[in-house]
């Protein structure tokens, strides 16, 4: 019986990464004299690591970057994400991220149906509450019974921590909740977590691999921008909570 729906932030609540995430993080190393910037391409592959602190460390190790002493570096990483922050705040005050297209519809549905609402991303707090405060407005906050993210866990995605603390937190079994993500980073880290998990993937995520999933999608999709998975495969627009009940309780298979 579907109690809750947990949603990842960053590339299934919005397309947030090419456009908001990596122009932040290339003004933050601007702003601080550094000649590094990150093509489209380059952070496509730094994807691959979550965490924005992890994946500047893992940029540092992998390039060669000059070597500076532990202490040194930690704090150099620390003050480059919190500027980056900064900006993708600012970035999101001044021209808010829309949500993709069956969010918003999907989030009020399931208002309505009386399920509970959690997220579970990899990114900084501060950038959820302000991304949704952008693209909902201020209460939407609310709509959220717990919002798990960042360094609230010691492990980020792929590792289960962030969708085990939030399972704790609403006081569910993972059988009762189903995870809403875009990578394979965050398939991983919610099937380990034992939830059924539903893939919209976008353009940085659109070939991994997404075995296991219950359902992969190209969007939620919504009546004027609806899913063409879903038009494929079941004569439908866009994936509302009947048509996730029926597939949940086999009454229908995508394939
Ligand atoms: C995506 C991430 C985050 C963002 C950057 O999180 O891995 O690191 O790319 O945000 P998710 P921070 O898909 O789990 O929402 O710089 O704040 O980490
Ligand atoms: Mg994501």
């Amino acid at each position: 019986m579907l109690k809750a729906f947990i949603f990842d932030v960053d590339g299934t609540l919005a397309d947030t990464e090419r456009y908001g995430h990596r122009v932040a993080f290339n003004q933050a190393f601007e702003d601080s004299g550094l000649d590094w910037a990150w093509s489209e391409a380059t952070y496509g592959e730094l994807l691959a690591v979550t965490g924005g602190k992890e994946r500047i460390a893992h940029y540092l190790k992998t390039r060669g970057k000059p070597e500076h002493d532990r202490a040194d570096l930690e704090s150099l990483i620390a003050r480059l994400h919190a500027r980056k922050t900064e900006n993708y705040v600012a970035l999101l005050e001044r021209s808010a991220i829309p949500l993709r297209s069956g969010v918003q519809r999907l989030l009020q549905e399931a208002r309505e149906r009386g399920l509970r609402l959690a997220i579970a991303t990899t990114t900084t707090p501060r950038n959820v509450t302000t991304l949704l405060a952008n693209a909902l407005g201020k209460e939407s906050i609310d709509w959220f019974d717990v919002i798990g993210a960042g360094d609230i866990v010691p492990h980020k995605k792929p590792a289960a921590d962030i969708y085990r603390y939030v399972l704790q937190q609403l006081g569910l079994g993972a059988e009762d909740c189903l995870a809403f993500e875009d990578s394979l980073n965050g398939k991983i880290a919610a099937l380990d977590a034992g939830l059924k998990t539903v893939i919209t993937y976008n353009g940085y995520t659109e070939n991994d691999d997404f075995s296991e999933a219950a359902l992969v999608l190209d969007r939620l999709g919504d009546a004027n921008k609806p899913s063409r998975v879903l038009q494929q495969s079941l004569q439908q627009d866009y994936l509302s909570v009947d048509l996730i009940e029926r597939i949940l309780q086999q009454k229908i298979g995508l394939n």
